[in-house]
């Protein structure tokens, strides 16, 4: 345990990882824009993202409520980005739906909860975004009246969905938002140069009681999991850059354990093993002496080059964790109805392994039991990667091929 360290125990303690999901185009960066106050375009930030107005690589921020700091991804919707999307879902503890009401559920709806489910986030909250486009009524009332014959349908059929994947639909709780005037309300503008006169903000400020209401109920409904901080830090890094006079710097969240700053750490992967030090820790501009399991970091490491650990690296203490190329899961298979195959497969099958953050090659060896593996069905398989990576015991993990999830897995033996 981490004695007598406050800055060190708030962090462990306080820090809850949480990510804006869902449709492309549903409204998660206008989302996410509410709830930092950071306008839009800083958020969507590289010229291809402005171009098309999408986002690419998920953004990351920190932002702290009465109750604790939220470290907030915003992922990408669109399907070509899944990737990305996966990352993010890899590292977060509780999930922010974005639907678009006057849509309802769409088809990355869908995938975004079952990856999210089965990469281990349970806990949700759904944004029913848009509300503005469903009033009845005066619109310039200073109260919010909505249609709430679609909000109904909507819900319903999330409800639905989040049972069918195994959310626990009695602890999940909707907010009606509308993302665009509450920036416009906020004063953070957007599309026109008319969403940033006193009128347009002072015409949309009943917009930002569900901004509160979202924030309450983030603090009143997420709980922050338990965190492993006692046994040997592991962190499966997720980003390396390169940071002119400072060196080599990776990220990502702690998965377990505590490093500490001038701990000796080695980083592993991709067969190689590389012996260094942590020179600096540090999280969204604050530095901090230790990097604890839940928490978002960057290290920054002493005589790495960043070309050196190009693929699917881990940060750990020497003699702690080992590599492998060899596992034995357990794994179940999405059906057609699911976002999966239709078909079943035999050894030999090669699906690509999205294990937390990593994502490699994987050739099925063995069906243990069987001799096909078919969809909706559990199944008991021995796969073998391309290349080795920093694994462990009861890791979850997804199978995609090509632009499918087809399976989430969990592993069960390691092997070689
Ligand atoms: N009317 C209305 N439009 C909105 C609202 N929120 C977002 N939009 C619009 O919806 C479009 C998409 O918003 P984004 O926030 O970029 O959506 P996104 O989900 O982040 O999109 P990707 O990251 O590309 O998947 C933009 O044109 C916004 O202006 C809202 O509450 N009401
Ligand atoms: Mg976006």
């Amino acid at each position: 345990m981490i004695s007598g360290n406050n800055e060190a125990n708030e962090i462990v303690l306080e820090n809850l990882n949480l990510a804006t999901v869902g449709h492309v185009d549903s409204g998660k960066t206008t989302v996410t824009s509410t709830l930092t106050g950071t306008p839009y375009d800083k958020i969507d930030k590289s010229p291809e993202e402005k171009e098309r107005g999408i986002t690419i690589d998920a953004y990351q921020t920190s932002y702290k409520t009465a109750k604790r700091q939220y470290s907030h991804m915003d992922a990408p919707g669109h399907r070509e980005y899944i990737k990305n999307m996966i990352t993010c879902a890899a590292q977060i503890d509780a999930v922010l739906l974005v639907v678009d009401v006057t849509m309802g559920l769409q088809p990355q709806t869908r995938e975004h909860i079952m990856l999210a489910y089965h990469l281990g986030s349970r806990q949700i909250i759904v944004v029913l975004n848009k509300c503005d486009l469903i009033e009845i009524g005066d619109k310039s009332s200073p109260e919010i009246k909505i249609d709430q014959e679609q909000v109904d349908l909507v819900k319903a059929d999330i409800l639905d969905l989040l049972a069918r994947v195994g959310f626990d639909t009695a602890k999940v709780k909707f907010v009606c938002y509308s993302a665009y005037r509450a920036c416009v309300a906020m004063g953070l503008g957007y599309n026109s140069p008319e969403d940033r006169t006193p009128e347009a903000i002072k015409a949309n400020q009943k917009w930002l009681a569900p901004v509160k209401q979202l924030l309450n109920e983030m603090d009143n409904t997420f709980v922050v999991p338990k965190r492993d901080i006692d046994s040997d830090p592991l962190l499966m890094i997720d980003e390396t850059y390169t940071i002119s006079g400072r060196g080599t710097v990776v990220t990502g969240v702690v998965s377990r354990g505590v490093f500490k700053t001038n701990d000796a750490v080695q980083v592993m992967g991709e067969g190689k093993v590389i012996d260094t030090v942590i020179t600096d820790i540090e999280s969204f501009k604050h530095k901090y002496s230790v990097g604890a399991a839940g928490n978002n970091m960057a290290f920054c490491l002493r005589s790495v080059k960043k070309s050196d650990i190009s693929g699917n690296f881990a940060l750990v203490k020497p003699n702690t964790y080992k590599q492998y190329s060899e596992f034995r899961a357990q794994v179940y298979l999405f059906d057609d109805s699911e976002g999966g195959r239709n078909k079943a497969f035999k050894v030999g099958y090669k699906p690509q392994a999205y294990l937390k953050v990593f994502n490699v090659t994987a050739e099925v060896v063995a069906i243990h039991g069987a001799e096909i593996a078919k969809p909706g069905e559990n199944v008991d398989l021995t796969l073998k990667l391309t290349s080795p990576v920093v694994l462990y015991n009861n890791l979850n993990f997804a199978l995609r091929e090509g632009g499918k999830t087809i399976g989430q897995g969990r592993i069960i033996e390691l092997i070689a």
